[in-house]
This record gives structure tokens, sequence and C-alpha cells, in this order.
């Protein structure tokens, strides 16, 4: 048995009592907004750890489920919005006008299923799994580890499959850090700021002190990335792993990757007449930012719409980490990687290379 299947087995009895766990995990109070609890070794916002039950012991997983995982502020929203524009091609062409994407954020289109509301308790008391309502194939998104999605959904007999998209950890650091604070900062006065205008009531050293040891959503950031990275070798056909600098670099040739993946590649006529490009197109930083459904309101969490969408850039962390932040980070993080086949670019190509 593999080392996340026996975690898994040996958590069950806690997911049916998590309420009572919960207090007596490992608590990190220095990130803003979100208390965090240690649980199997990652660092989980608390208010998720009652979804990471549900997902285990309500939710029911078809054999043609298609999960989107990633690490926070790794290309979540993009890939969300790739796969949801691919897979529903058919009946919302990507040029048109009303397609969902061009009408709301991605996050209302792909759902995260261990948020706690996605599998809630209705007004009655019974226990409800919202999913159940959506056809099939299903689209649904997960920041969770790999050694903690239900062994339901991974086990060698289910046919489901998982998209993983990782960034490089500086990147995914800074992103994760300006939208924190501008989050922050959006909800004590009710609106937004521009790109990068974030007050200095968290200073980036808090926060890449706390991403260093591990302590942030998600976190640690290489571990998570570790655990898709090495399913995908082992079950290539069952985990698709995904490089933001790369889809950055070729999203043309990632989208056909991830359509194939998924069980619905395009056609030679379909790519003939630029329905790749469509796609690309529609689901490009610029068009997602520029789009209705972004320019204003709010999204999961109540989050604002347009919070998600700023560089989509590789190599940001230059504008905010010393050379010295980065190498720390890289050396961390390379250290844990070496041997595993995975290794990000570092400061030679703001790339991960594989
Ligand atoms: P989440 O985990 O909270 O859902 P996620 O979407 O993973 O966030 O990450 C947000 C990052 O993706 C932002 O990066 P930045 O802060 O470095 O700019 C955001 O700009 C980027 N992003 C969002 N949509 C796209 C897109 N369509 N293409 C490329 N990058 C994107």
């Amino acid at each position: 048995m593999d080392a996340p299947t026996e975690g898994r087995r040996s958590w069950a009895a806690a997911f049916g009592d998590m309420a009572k766990l919960i207090p007596t995990l490992p608590l990190e109070t220095r990130c803003p907004t979100v208390p965090l609890r240690q649980f199997s070794g990652f660092w989980l916002p608390e208010m998720i750890l009652s979804g990471v039950a549900a997902v285990h012991t309500r939710f029911e997983p078809r054999p043609d489920d298609i999960f989107l995982a990633s690490f926070p502020k790794s290309g979540t929203t993009w890939l969300k919005a790739l796969a949801f524009a691919t897979l529903n091609r058919a009946q919302h062409p990507p040029s048109d006008p009303g397609h969902p994407l061009r009408l709301r954020n991605p996050h209302d289109c792909v759902s995260f299923f261990e948020l706690p509301s996605a599998l809630s308790e209705s007004t009655g008391g019974a226990q409800e799994d919202v999913f159940e309502a959506l056809p099939s194939p299903r689209v649904l998104a997960t920041h969770l580890p790999y050694s903690l999605l239900p062994e339901r959904v991974v086990a060698d007999s289910c046919s489901g499959r998982v998209v993983y998209v990782c960034r490089d950890p500086k990147d995914a650091l800074v992103s994760g850090w300006l939208f924190m604070k501008k989050h922050t900062a959006a909800t004590a006065k009710g609106a937004g700021g521009e790109d990068d205008d974030v007050p200095p009531t968290y200073p980036l050293q808090d926060a890449f002190e706390l991403f260093c040891a591990g302590r942030c959503v998600g976190g640690p950031q290489w571990l998570h990335v570790l655990g898709y990275w090495e399913e995908s070798r082992r079950r290539p056909d069952k985990v698709l792993f995904l490089q933001y600098e790369e889809m950055l670099r070729d999203p043309w040739t990632n989208v056909k990757r991830l359509a194939e993946f998924m069980g619905c590649p395009f056609t030679v006529e379909e790519e003939t007449a630029g329905t790749v490009d469509a796609v690309v197109e529609l689901c490009s930083l610029d068009s997602l930012k520029r789009s209705k459904g972004n320019r204003s309101g709010t999204t999961i969490l109540g989050i604002e719409n347009a919070s998600f969408f700023r560089k989509g850039a590789a190599g940001d962390w230059r504008n905010h980490l010393t050379p010295e932040m980065a190498a720390r980070l890289d050396e961390i993080v390379d250290g844990v990687l070496q041997g595993s086949g995975l290794t990000f670019g570092g400061a030679a190509n703001d790339s991960i290379s594989v």
C-alpha cells in the first residue's frame, strides 16, 4: 500500500468527527484572514477542514469525474476556464458573445469540492451533495494535497482523472501575498486598489518566512507539488501534470493536451476552424480580466472577481523578492525535490523544467 493510501485509511476515523478533532490540531494564526490548522502534514484553512471531512464521507464520485488540482496561486483560475471552455465547447462555442466565461468568473463555473458550503447540511438537517445535480462529465476543483483526496476518487479502480497545475513557488508566494493584502484591504475598505497598490500591513518578509516554513494555505508548497508529480509519473493516464510557465509559453499545445486527457480531443476540423485558438483567446488573462463578469462583483467566499487576475507572468517574483530570499526558497525546494525528476528552473529561466 502506498503512503497516501495508508494515510487516508488511518484518517478515516478523524473524518467522522472532524468538529472534535479541529481544536486539537496545531494552529497558525499569522496568515491574515484565515487561521490555519496542520492536518496530515499540510496547513489548511480551519474552515476547510469540515469540507475535507465531507468530501471523504459524503461526496459520491463518478467514473468520469475530472478534478482540477493546484496549490493556491498557481494557475487555478486559468485551468478552470480552459477545462470548462474545452469540455463544453459544443454547447458553448468559445466565440459565443454569451459564453458563460464572458459573464461569470471561472470559479463560478467550476467549484472547489472541499468548500464547506459545497457538501452542506440542508435546512432540514439532511446531508446534501450539490454536485449530484451536475451533468456528467463533471469538472470539479481542489486545492487539497494529493494525499488528502478521498480514496474513492484516486483508487486504481476509479476511472476519474486529475489535472494538476504547478507554478514556480516564488511566483506563487508573491501572487498569494499580493492577493492576500489586496483582499484584506478590500474587505476593510469595501473596495479594491490598483495592481500592487497594497497597504504595508502584511510585510512580504512575514509571508516569506511563513511560506518557507510551509505555514501557508496548502503548504508546504513543495510537498503539495511532489504528491501530484509522483502520482502523475506512476499513473500518467490518471494524473496530468501541467506547468503554468509552460502554459504561458505554449497555451495551444497545452490546451490540446488537456482536451486529449479529458477525453474530448480537438478534431482536425476544429483545429483548422480555429477552435483551439478561440479557447486560448477566451481564457487568456486579458480576455477574462476585461469580461463583463469579472469587472465587478464577487465570487467564492465573497472574494472580488477582479482579484483573481493580475499580471499572469513568469518571474514577477523578481520585482518583490531579493536574490537572497529567492536563493533561500530555491534551496529549500530543490533539497526536497532532489531525485524526484522534478526541478524548478529557478533564476535561470523563470520556469519549471521537468
Ligand atoms: P487561486 O488559487 O486563488 O484560484 P490562481 O488562479 O491559482 O488563484 O492564481 C492567480 C494567479 O493566476 C494570478 O497570478 P499573478 O498574481 O502572478 O498575476 C493571476 O494573474 C493568474 N491568472 C489568472 N487568470 C489567468 C489567465 N487566464 N492566464 C494566465 N494567468 C492567469
